[in-house]
Order: structure tokens, then sequence, then C-alpha cells
């Protein structure tokens, strides 16, 4: 874990802890171990620390979390690295993160490569830097700059560092080592970064809370670091290390971090499939084809042209084309206009695109993605077609949200080749892509769906067959619930309020305002058999018409819509239905706990490989909130046995297609967990 080797009078100390040099038990015994030999070693007269491998260190051991461990801990690690007698210097590489890092602000000196990547990236697990991170950065950086880092979380590369003093000098990577020792041997005394002291103006603090206060909103984590940093700035190192530690403590108990620390683990486990070899050959994907240029297929396209891959795009008629090739660019364009590309990369990017109207262009793709609207016979004959056209090989991929991937791949002599990409729209925005498995599916194609998905930066999730997959299934009874309360009394902000309180950016009726009030419609404006079919035949098909549920000003910001009301007591009145009061729990149950249940039997029925999946799914796809975990983690956190208890209670509201999970049942009686024995 630590290994050691003196070069001539300079000890150098490697981190070696695969896959991320994590900093568990051992490896801070080993290195307390080691630099408290050093001390003694007369030979020893500098020490320089290092990682092994790609990088110095992800931090400490996240699993270690709200277990007991071993002494030392890493802040008592960190301090006795910094009161060495003797000069410690950090040689970093590749990634030097939270207690990477802290590690790294302990050492007298820092020597990095350009490209390293530096930060303290606690927040997003709900955490501060809890090893002196927010009492060391602020005096070496400043506050205004610590601040940044450690509640944005993001990191900064070496070069950035450099430039702000956070390393004292950069390095190659091939003469990192050398480098750092001899200019370790050059130092006479340790340059604690305890003994210097850093002030600020009080009013930095509220500011900066003031300007971050919709990003920070209802999150624990954000401001404890900001109480951490400004105990920096007026505090001695020891009580601000106190404070730190206090706050620290605070936020690993509480729910928030474990749940955000669930997530990180949730989002890891999701790139594994189960049963499926290491050493499975990919498919080999270097052009893709898409077929359809409408708002899906322009947004497929784009995370290709992104990525480098080139993307053929093809449409039946030149107008549909131009459409969609234009409106690519314009969306480039828009985010060049934001400083996030540069007019050269928006270039590349539509160079890699080839517009067709001739679906024989796909015959050299490696992958054809269809992105045409809902409709399985449209899709049948594509794939039909598709099959004449495309190479032996490539892979065939729907883009269906809802229907049957087996059904699909019948049409086709090819059902091995055949997979679902369900992308989620904005497509080149959203991180969700569910890769349906077919019955028939090859396991390498089902792997390089995955891996692909990773190359273009989605959050790939596994889903087995069934009508809406994981997140869409798990959407309807929560669409339906929503609608029908508005039928039965409720106003749609009193239904959106539940889960804007739990944390979402939108309630449901917000959400089928953006998505369209017209999606699935009929389009016949005499045949209303639902609120829905109401708002429609009116011309309120949400925010693109200026209102749906709710009005929209310009900027889109929603308001009560007298017309909406109007519209919905109507059909009420027609279906002879007498308003009510509904309670917040009953919301909850028709809203939440219905996704839950439906979540439970996916589950069970094995269209999702685990529990955590499903969290995933619904924190990369539908806003759940990060910091609950997702639906399937807060359902364990609200307790199983009361969720049931209370789609118990309102079983009848629940509509004539509900039944009760036996998995959720079972769990909730026995005291079980959704996530099997090692529970959430
Ligand atoms: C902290 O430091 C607290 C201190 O301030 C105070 C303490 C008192 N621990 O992401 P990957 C596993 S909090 C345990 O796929 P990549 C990961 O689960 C920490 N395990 O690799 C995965 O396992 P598996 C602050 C960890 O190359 C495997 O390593 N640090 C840790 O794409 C590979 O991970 C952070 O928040 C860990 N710290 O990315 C950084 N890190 O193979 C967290 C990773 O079984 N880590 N694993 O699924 C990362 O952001 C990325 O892992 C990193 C590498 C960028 C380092």
């Amino acid at each position: 874990m630590i290994k050691t080797q003196l070069h001539d009078d300079v000890l150098e100390v490697v981190i070696d802890n695969p896959p991320v040099n994590a900093l568990g038990a051992r490896v801070r015994q080993g290195l307390w171990a080691a630099i408290a030999d050093a001390q003694t070693d007369t030979a020893v007269k500098a020490i320089v620390i290092r990682g092994a491998g790609k990088l110095l260190s992800g931090g400490a051991d996240i699993t270690e979390f709200g277990k007991t461990t071993a002494e030392p801990g890493l802040p008592e690690l960190v301090d006795a690295i910094e009161a060495s007698a003797k000069p410690v210097v950090a040689a970093i590489h590749g990634i030097a993160l939270g207690g990477g890092l802290e590690v790294a602000l302990g050492c007298h000196y820092r020597i990095a490569t350009a490209n390293t990547k530096l930060g303290l990236p606690e927040v997003t697990l709900g955490l501060l830097p809890g090893a002196g991170g927010t009492q060391r950065l602020p005096r070496v950086i400043g506050v205004e700059a610590a601040l940044d880092m450690i509640v944005s979380g993001s990191p900064i590369s070496g070069k950035r560092a450099a430039d702000i003093g956070l390393v004292d000098r950069l390095a190659e990577e091939g003469t990192l080592l050398a480098e750092a020792i001899s200019f370790a041997r050059a130092l006479d005394a340790p340059r604690r970064t305890g003994d210097v002291s850093v002030s600020a103006d009080p009013a930095i603090f509220e500011a900066f809370a003031a300007q971050n206060a919709r990003k920070i909103a209802g999150l624990d984590a954000p401001s404890a670091c900001i109480k951490a940093v400004r105990a920096a700035s007026e505090l001695p190192i020891g009580q601000g290390l106190e404070k730190e530690r206090a706050l620290f403590a605070e936020l690993v108990a509480g729910t928030q971090s474990k749940a955000l620390r669930h997530v990180f683990f949730a989002e890891r486990a999701a790139a594994k499939i189960d049963g499926m070899p290491k050493d499975i050959a990919m498919r080999s994907i270097d052009k893709v084809g898409v077929i359809g240029a409408g708002t899906m297929g322009g947004g497929i396209s784009m995370n290709f042209l992104s990525a480098g891959i080139p993307v053929t795009i093809v449409e039946m008629a030149q107008e549909a084309l131009d459409r969609g090739v234009s409106t690519i660019r314009k969306n480039y364009e828009a985010t060049a206009a934001k400083g996030r590309l540069t007019a050269d990369q928006v270039e590349k990017a539509m160079s890699l695109l080839t517009p067709s109207l001739a679906f024989d262009a796909l015959a050299d793709c490696d992958l054809v993605i269809e992105a045409v609207y809902e409709n399985m016979d449209v899709k049948k004959d594509i794939f039909a077609r598709l099959d004449g056209t495309a190479k032996p090989g490539a892979m065939l991929a729907s883009n269906t949200s809802y229907l049957s991937v087996d059904e699909i791949a019948t049409a086709t002599k090819r059902p091995q080749d055949v997979l679902g990409l369900h992308f989620f729209s904005p497509a080149n925005i959203m991180k969700l892509v569910e890769v349906v498995r077919g019955a028939e599916t090859a396991p390498e194609v089902l792997a390089t769906g995955m891996d692909l998905a990773r190359r273009i930066g989605k959050a790939p999730v596994v889903s087995g067959v069934c009508y809406g997959f994981i997140g869409n299934r798990m959407l309807t009874p929560r669409l339906d619930g929503a609608i029908e309360m508005l039928v039965e009394g409720a106003t749609p902000d009193q239904v959106d309020q539940v889960s804007v309180a739990l944390g979402m950016p939108m309630g449901p009726l917000q959400m089928i305002d953006l998505a369209g009030v017209d999606i699935g419609w009929h389009r016949d404006p005499t045949r209303i058999e639902s609120v829905r079919d109401a708002l429609n035949a009116a011309g309120r098909w949400g925010q693109k018409t200026g209102g749906g549920f709710y009005d929209y000003d310009e900027k889109r910001r929603p308001s009560a819509s007298a017309a909406a009301q109007a519209i919905v007591e109507q059909f009420r009145t027609e279906a002879g239905i007498a308003p009510r009061e509904i309670t917040d729990e009953e919301i909850v149950a028709r809203t939440l706990y219905a996704i839950v249940n439906e979540g439970a039997k996916i589950l069970e029925e094995g269209i999702a490989q685990r529990a955590s999946d499903i969290d995933v799914v619904w924190l990369n796809g539908y806003g759940w909130p990060r910091h609950t975990g997702g639906p399937m983690f807060w359902a364990e956190q609200v307790g199983l046995e009361k969720v049931v208890d209370t789609l118990n209670r309102y079983r009848d509201r629940l509509g004539p297609g509900f039944s009760l999970s036996p998995l959720l049942a079972q769990c909730a009686a026995q005291g079980g967990s959704l996530f099997g024995d090692a529970g959430a």
C-alpha cells in the first residue's frame, strides 16, 4: 500500500492502492509510519509523497464513512505530515481530489503536472473537506478562490493551480519525480500552511451565499462549507480545524450525505452488467447512422458528433433534413455563444455530420439508431429496410420510449444485433440512456451499447423490455395520479408543490406542460375522454403554446391559469364528479409512493438489474433530487412500512390498474431492503 525508497538523502513515499489510491485505513497507517520513521532516520533530509499508477489520490475511502475505522484518521495524518520537521513535497500527477488534495496541502510544497486535476469534491458527497482542506486551502489561495473550489466541488487544472499559487511549480510527468526530489533536497526547512493566517471581509461570505442561493437551497453541505471557510478567516488554525471536524461529523452522519454517497456508488454500479464476462470483445463503433432528423434524432446525433464520431443522418424529405441540420448547428452555436465551445469545435462537429435522403447511406454505419415517432408499424418497417441495408455485424438500435424492442427485432433476420437506446429529451443534454436488452440481444451488443453510451458522456442503465422500460413505466402512475387529482378537486400548484418540496425542479403537471400536453394525443378535438383531451382541444398544449395546466409568460414562468381551471371544472361537472379536499399525504401516495411501488415491480420482474439502477434512472432522467438518493433509496429512508401502509390506505384511489408490489409488501413486512442484504 505504501512503498518507500531512499534516493540518497530524499525519501520517496508512494501511495499504491489501486484503482484510485483511496486513503483507507491501511494507507493512512503506512503513510503515518513512513513519516514518523523519517523523522528519526538521520539518512533522510526531505520527503517526497507521490501516487502510483495514474494519479496521486481520489481522496478518502468513501466506503469507510459511517463506520468506525482504524487510527490514524485522515485529519491527524495530514496534521502529522504538516508537523514534519523535515520538508515534505507532494509530487502530483493525474488526480488529487478530496483527501488526496488535503494530503498535498499538508505537504510543505507542491509540484504538479499541468493537466493534473486538483479539487475538493466533497460537497458532491454531501460533505465538506474534513482533513483540513477548508482551513488550509484559503490560507494558500485566498478565501474567495477557496470558496469557489470548495462549494462548487469542481476541480481545476495543474496549470491553473500554478497560476493561483496552489502548486509551487509545474513539471512534465516523465520528470516529475526527479524534479520533486531535487527540489526537496534543496529545501532548508518546512513551510507550514498552518502558520499563515488569512483574513476576509465577513461580507464576502454573505455575498457568496446570496449569489449561489438557488444552487445551494435545501442542501446541508454547501452552507457548512461556507461556515468552515469563514472559520479559517476568523480563527487560528487549531480552532478552525476543530470547527471543520465538528461540521464534518454532522454532515457525515446526516441523511443527505448518506444519500449522495449511495448515488456515487449507484452510478458506478449501473455501469456493470450482471453475468457479463469482463473481457467480452466489444464491437467497434466508428460511424453512427441516425434515422430521423427531428428533435430526438438531432439531439442524439449531437452526442456522437461532440465525441468526434461521424454521423450519417437520414430523413425522408429535404425540408425536414435541412431543418434538422440547421437546428443542430443552431444548438452548437448557442453553446459557443455562451463560451462553452470554440468556433473551431462547432465546425469540427458539423464537419462530421453527413445529411442524406438515401437509406443506403446507412450501409457503412457500425450502429444505426432509429429515432422516428412512436408507432410499431412504422418502426418495424424501418427495421425491415435496415435489415436489407445495414452491413453484417452492425448494431441496430431503436430510440423507442415505450414499445417492445423484441417485437421490433422480429422485423429483422438478426435480432441478436437489435437493442434499445432510449435517450431522454433534450438528448444532447440529458445524461440518462436506457440501454434496452431484448430477449435475443447478443451480450457483446449490450456491452458495446453501454460502453458507447459512456464514451459519449452519458449515464447508461440496462433495462429489460416492458412498456415504458424503467423510467417511463414508473412515470405513468405519477402523471395519471396527478391529473386525476385535479379532476377530484386539487389545484395544479397543490399537486406540484409536493414534488418541489422534495427538491425536484418541477412537479408532474409542470413537467407535462414542458414536454407537451399533446404528446400522444389522438388529434381529434371533438373526442374528449380526459382532461388532457379537453386542454388539447382548447389549444392548451403546454409551454410551447403559452399555456397548459398553467399559463406561462415570455420567460416561461408558470402562473395559475383561470382558463385551465375552467376546463378542469367543466370536465369534472360533465363527468359527474364532486370536488373534495385532497391532502398532501394523498398527493405523496399517488405521485411518489406510486412510483416506488412500480419500481419495486420492475425490480422483482428483473427489468432492472438492481434497485440502485432505478435510482440512477430517476436521478439522471427525471430530475429526482440527488440529495435524497433516488426514489428507491428515499423510500427506504421514509420507511417501507410507512410507504406500504399509505398505499394501502389510498388503494381505492390509485386506479383500477393498481396492485401492490409483492416484493415491496414483503420487504415492508419483514424489515427487508429493496437493495438486498446490504440494505440502502
Ligand atoms: C474525502 O476525501 C473526505 C475528506 O475530505 C475527509 C475525510 C475525513 N473511495 O470513478 P471510477 C472506486 S471524500 C472509495 O469508476 P474513474 C469506485 O467506486 C472523497 N472508492 O474511476 C470504483 O469502484 P468499482 C473525495 C472509490 O477513473 C473505482 O474506484 N473524493 C473512491 O472514472 C473506480 O472509480 C471524491 O469525491 C473513493 N474515494 O475516476 C472523488 N473513488 O470499480 C471520488 C473511486 O468497484 N472519485 N472509488 O466500481 C472520483 O471522482 C473518481 O473515482 C476518480 C476516478 C475521478 C478519482
